[in-house]
């Protein structure tokens, strides 16, 4: 055990504007790797076919070095925007480089103070179970929406590990504050949550709108609104935090351009360029057809508007599948009457089958709402 080392990471961390950072050790993680296991097994995951492997590295951290003895958690903390249509996550910095770099840099200023350290970051893209090991470092609980959360940031933080081969005196497990409350789960638009602390990716609009390519089932379209990127109602809903405010320089500071940004204008950058708008930012992990196709489904929800309709009109023979389908449901629900003729010629020349169908129904809505018309 070194105190002076513990110290050393702990307090440049806090430094670098890290809310929490705490520490434990690397015994395997039998309880949580079981409950990885069984919401793998019941298909939970979707086709986020990435989480079904490396499970003996997500149920033994200490595996992934030689030596590896010990993780430094920490958290980034954030909050909501008023009027947001993208996940406040993604509002930000890129939280991947940006936690990254932070927690590379508490193992440079160890090496640089004389600690011959080998240290290896994850946040996010690693076969880490986070949470899990978050929650053994005391940085809080998991609660009924599966998030990691805390009494001041509620479950509003995000989270990187840095495993190091020291050994350091670990810090205690935070105590569960849920109680009965189910805010979280009554709150979600999809009823995701199958029981308390169980996701089903496949009802969550976070998943469909972030994760998944291609077209979604209509249900989730609907339920979309007027999002633009992911979702927050598990979190909003929580009567733990946000923080009032997060002392110093915040380490995932807002991106202005994406607070409120509206699906026309995300439609617009994207043809302006989807990389020089979005590259920096956690939102570019939509791709830039899915980016387009969320943007497209929330026009769908929307009010009627001329600029709406031409956008919709204009997706109608897009590159990608997904964002014909999206289009052409948008446009059957806020279309003009001439739309039935654009969607009828559209129909014809789809050679996607999934997409075939979407304009079948897309055809049959269209016609339905402006039957009336007609006569
Ligand atoms: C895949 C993934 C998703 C998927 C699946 C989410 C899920 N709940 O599994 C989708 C795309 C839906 C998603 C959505 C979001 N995600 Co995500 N995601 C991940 C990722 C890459 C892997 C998660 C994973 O392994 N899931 C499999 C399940 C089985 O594991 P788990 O979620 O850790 O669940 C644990 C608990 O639920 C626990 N558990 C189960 N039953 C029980 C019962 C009891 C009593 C207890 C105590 C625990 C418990 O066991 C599991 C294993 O420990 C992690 C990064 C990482 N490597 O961990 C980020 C991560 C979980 N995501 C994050 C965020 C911010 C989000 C969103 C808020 C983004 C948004 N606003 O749109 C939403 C929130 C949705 C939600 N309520 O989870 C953060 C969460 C931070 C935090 N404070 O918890 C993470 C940690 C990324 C990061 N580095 O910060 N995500
Ligand atoms: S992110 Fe939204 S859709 Fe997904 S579980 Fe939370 S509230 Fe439900
Ligand atoms: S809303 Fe309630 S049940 Fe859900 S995480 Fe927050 S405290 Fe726990």
């Amino acid at each position: 055990m070194d105190p002076g080392l513990r110290e050393l990471l702990r307090t440049t961390a806090l430094e670098l504007g890290f809310a929490r950072v705490g520490v434990c050790g690397l015994d395997a993680l039998h309880d949580d790797a079981a409950r990885w296991k069984s919401w793998i097994a019941d298909g939970n995951h979707g086709a986020m076919r990435y989480l079904e492997r490396h499970g003996a590295l997500r149920e033994h951290p200490a595996q992934w070095f030689p030596g590896a003895r010990s993780a430094l958690v920490v958290t980034a903390a954030y909050g909501p925007t008023p009027g947001s249509t993208v996940a406040a996550y993604a509002e930000r910095a890129d939280y991947h480089v940006e936690i990254t770099a932070r927690l590379e840099r508490v193992l440079d200023v160890a090496r640089s103070r004389g600690h011959a350290l080998t240290g290896v970051v994850a946040v996010d893209t690693k076969p880490v179970l986070e949470r899990a090991l978050a929650q053994r470092a005391g940085l809080g609980w998991i609660g009924k929406n599966t998030m990691l959360l805390d009494e001041e940031h509620g479950p509003w933080s995000m989270l990187g590990v840095l495993v190091v081969d020291a050994e350091l005196e670990p810090d205690a497990p935070a105590k569960a504050r849920c109680g009965t409350c189910t805010r979280c789960l009554d709150a979600c638009p999809t009823a995701a949550f199958v029981a308390p602390y169980v996701l089903d990716a496949r009802r969550c609009l976070s998943y469909w709108s972030i994760e998944h390519r291609g077209a979604w089932p209509e249900p989730m379209r609907e339920a979309f609104g007027g999002r633009v990127f992911g979702c927050d109602d598990c979190l909003t809903s929580c009567p733990f935090g946000p923080p009032r405010s997060t002392s110093g320089e915040p380490v995932l500071a807002v991106a202005p351009a994406l607070v409120g940004l509206s699906p026309l204008e995300t439609l617009r950058r994207c043809d302006e360029g989807f990389g020089r708008h979005f590259s920096h930012h956690a939102i570019a992990r939509a791709g830039k057809a899915g980016l387009i196709r969320n943007a497209v489904t929330a026009l769908g929800n929307g009010a009627r508007s001329e600029a709406a309709l031409v956008a919709l009109r204009k997706v109608l023979d897009h590159a990608d599948a997904g964002v014909r389908a999206h289009g052409a449901w948008a446009l059957a629900r806020i279309g003009d009457a001439d739309d039935v003729g654009r969607l009828e010629a559209a129909l014809l020349v789809e050679s996607d089958l999934g997409t075939r169908d979407d304009l079948t129904r897309a055809v049959a809505t269209a016609r339905a709402r402006h039957a009336g018309a007609a006569r």
